[in-house]
């Protein structure tokens, strides 16, 4: 078991989408736990990748390479990482302007959508005034903003003052690699999640506290 995570790791590393989404096949196949795949296999890879790029070890081509075997092996696990319920609201989810990254996003939609949320994505490098007409068009319980540079994340407030102008009580949920709570609250942020799990759990928690 141990070995076929390792061989998942060095598989996102290396950007082999076919032989990820195989080796993911073969745990799944062998009844292992999908988030297991997905924590100790598929994560530590990105973390591994980031780490060896901070150290300029690694370039943009290889951070790239391991998204994109990064995206495949989610949609393996997709239909896994769900449950059966519906209807809990609407999310309307992006990452914020100047950001292009998408895979924490992606992955923190698959849960909502399994935790039964309906799930708009605006997609990546999303300007504020596209996030209000979202929010104008969809009347959704939430909105999801994400943010993985510490430069992007200061473009989060001025999402949020913005929709704020727009409702008073509009629900806005923050995350991504920078993010704290702390952060959070600074912001005026209605909830904060530190991966797509929590994140889940955080939606249902605001959706049912708002009644
Ligand atoms: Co970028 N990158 N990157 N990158 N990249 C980081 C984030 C970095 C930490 C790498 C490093 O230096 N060690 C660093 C940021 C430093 C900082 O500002 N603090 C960095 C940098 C510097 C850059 C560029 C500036 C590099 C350059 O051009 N010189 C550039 C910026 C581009 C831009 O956005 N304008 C850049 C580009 C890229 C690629 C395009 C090559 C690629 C992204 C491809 C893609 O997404 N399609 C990429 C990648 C892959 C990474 C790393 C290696 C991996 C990110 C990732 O996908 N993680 C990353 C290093 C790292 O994270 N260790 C790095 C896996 C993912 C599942 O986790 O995204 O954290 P994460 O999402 C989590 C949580 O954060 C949370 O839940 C998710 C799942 O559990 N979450 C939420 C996220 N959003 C949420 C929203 C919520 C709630 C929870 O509520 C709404």
């Amino acid at each position: 078991m141990e070995e076929l995570l390792l061989r998942i790791k060095k598989a996102v590393m290396a950007g082999e989408e076919d032989e990820v989404k195989e080796l993911l096949e073969r745990g799944l196949g062998r009844g292992m736990e999908p988030r297991r795949l997905l924590e100790e296999g598929m994560m530590p890879a990105m973390e591994e990748i980031g780490r060896l790029f901070s150290q300029g070890e690694a370039f943009i081509p290889e951070l790239l390479v391991a998204a994109y075997a990064m995206e495949a092996g989610l949609e393996v696990l997709k239909p896994y990482l769900g449950g059966e319920m519906r209807g809990r609201g609407l999310v309307v989810l992006g990452t914020v302007q100047g950001d292009i990254h998408s895979i924490g996003k992606n992955l923190v939609r698959m849960c909502l959508e399994g935790a039964g949320f309906e799930v708009v994505d605006i997609g990546e490098d999303v300007k504020k005034e596209k996030f209000v007409e979202a929010y104008k068009e969809f009347k959704p319980q939430i909105m999801g903003l994400s943010a993985l540079l510490s430069s992007t994340m200061q473009n989060m407030q001025p999402v949020i003052q913005a929709l704020r102008e727009v409702d008073p009580e509009a629900l806005v949920m923050v995350g991504g690699a920078p993010i704290t709570q702390e952060f959070a609250d600074q912001i005026g942020a209605s909830g904060y999640a530190p991966n797509a799990f929590e994140a889940a759990l955080k939606a249902k928690e605001l959706v049912e506290r708002r009644g």
